[in-house]
């Protein structure tokens, strides 16, 4: 029998921090890696961890002390079986490990989580039974012990979890929140990360530190289009390729047609050409109308010409789909429009007006910007983003002439479309928007 004097071991570069739990008393018995002490800095709380297994003599420390590296807290007597089993570490601090290690290595005392879904996360361990150095300080999450406890017996990555609590610390119900979230699979990414693959988490930051925050929910719409959005970024290998077309005659043709249109009961506005456009585009390239197989090994093109419509709503983004393109001219594609934007910012588009899209426009035109890359809203493989025609001087060979000219931009899945298709597909698209007389032939 011996008594080990236990230590503060390496807390990174804080000099001292504060004592906020002592989890032991005289005469406990405590195991290698149950917790002793928390310690909390102004960054994080930590644990710290008993180096031998033996029953605590002596307790010298209490809640409200600061302590720092090297400064001696309690004796442990060390029992005979794990003195001769385990040689004592003495005070010396765990091997320090990066984040992600730390994050990943399996919990000493985690119990099994209720039996996962396939791609939900394995039970991993929380950074709670090492001292983290400073860096990992830096990006640690603040959580009582009781919570970590509770994380702990239900396989939650703490490092993962955001804390909505004062100073961005950790509560129970970010946690009840994550758990939910990964069980209806929209934690992905933590799950992945978790189990040592997939995508590094985001760092946890407690903005309060720099000023002050309001949190916020997100919209309903938010948030299943950010799901949406979020799968496509992961799934899909995006390609953007910019370009411009020249829509002068475009736009005195629509000038020219304004009254008429009016007495249509339509506004006129470049979009719906566009439309026209895109759907001839289409029909040249059919692998641009097209889904890949859920395999990825065929890809299934689609004989009908249905266009998404992005369209901004108070309380988030929508695409109805304006159907049968190809069979409209341009005062229905207009009322169709204008009927669908009225319901999307009413909040009445039904599943039918949402469905059915083969291919997106996303136009930012009406509001400005020179170009931007848009997401392909998949299963679709393509996607084309409107920004603000300007007029310009462009060189007609002898001389510069005022024309009117947009930007736009494709993004198109890279396994369905090559490079050189994808900048064929714009620049057709741009020639017709340039003669519109071409549209007919
Ligand atoms: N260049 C210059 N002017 C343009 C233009 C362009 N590319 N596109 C539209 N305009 C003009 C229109 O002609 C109209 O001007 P006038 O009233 O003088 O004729 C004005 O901008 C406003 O047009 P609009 O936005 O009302 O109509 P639209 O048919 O172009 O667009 C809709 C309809 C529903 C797409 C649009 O209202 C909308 O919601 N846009 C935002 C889309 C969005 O948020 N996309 C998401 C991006 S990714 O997150």
């Amino acid at each position: 029998m011996s008594v080990e004097q236990i230590k503060i071991p390496d807390i990174g570069d804080f000099d001292t921090v504060d004592v906020i739990e002592v989890l032991i008393s005289e005469g406990d018995v405590v195991a290698v890696d149950d917790s002793l002490l928390t310690l909390e800095s102004d960054k994080a709380t930590m644990e710290i961890p008993s180096p031998v297994a033996g029953k605590v003599t002596k307790v010298i420390v209490s809640v409200g002390d600061k302590v720092s590296e090297g400064d001696y807290v309690l004796d442990i007597e060390v029992s005979g079986e794990a003195a001769a089993s385990a040689p004592a570490q003495e005070s010396k601090p765990a091997p320090e490990a990066p984040a992600e290690k730390v994050a990943a290595a399996p919990a000493p005392k985690a119990e099994p989580a209720p039996a996962p879904a396939p791609a939900q996360p394995s039970p991993v361990a929380i950074a709670n039974a090492k001292p983290v150095n400073a860096q990992e300080m830096g990006a640690a999450y603040h959580a009582s012990p009781s919570l970590r406890a509770f994380a702990r017996k239900l396989g939650a990555d703490l490092s993962h979890v955001s804390g909505t609590g004062p100073k961005g610390r950790i509560t129970q119900s970010d946690v009840e929140a994550f758990i939910k979230s990964v069980m209806q699979g929209s934690a992905p990414a933590a799950a992945a990360a978790s189990s040592g693959a997939g995508i590094p988490p985001v760092p946890v930051i407690d903005f309060s530190q720099f000023g002050e925050t309001e949190t916020e929910d997100l919209s309903r719409i938010k948030k299943i289009s950010g799901k949406f959005l979020h799968t496509s970024w992961l799934n899909v290998p995006h390609v953007t390729q910019f370009d411009e077309c020249d829509i002068t005659e475009m736009d005195q043709f629509r000038k020219d047609m304004k009254a008429t249109a009016e007495k249509q009961g339509v506004k006129l506005t470049p979009l719906v050409f566009v439309m026209k456009a895109v759907v001839k585009a289409l029909q040249d390239f059919p692998s641009f109308n097209a889904s890949l197989s859920p395999d990825g090994q065929s890809i299934i093109k689609k004989k009908y010409y249905n266009i998404g419509i992005a369209v901004d709503t108070p309380n988030g983004l929508v695409v109805p789909v304006v159907k049968d393109v190809d069979k409209k001219g341009i005062y229905d594609l207009s009322r169709d429009l204008m009927e669908l934007s009225v319901k999307a910012r009413d909040g009445k588009l039904s599943p039918a007006d949402m469905s059915g899209g083969c291919f997106t426009i996303s136009s930012l035109g009406g509001i400005g910007g020179t170009q931007f890359t848009p997401i392909v809203n998949a299963p679709e493989v393509a996607i084309m983003g409107l920004s603000k025609a300007k007029m310009q001087p462009v060189w007609n060979g002898s001389e510069f002439v005022p024309r009117l000219v947009m930007p736009f931009s494709v993004s198109y899945d890279h396994r369905a479309v090559d490079g050189a298709e994808g900048v064929r597909f714009t620049t057709t698209i741009g020639q017709y928007l340039s003669d519109l007389r071409q549209l007919i032939m």
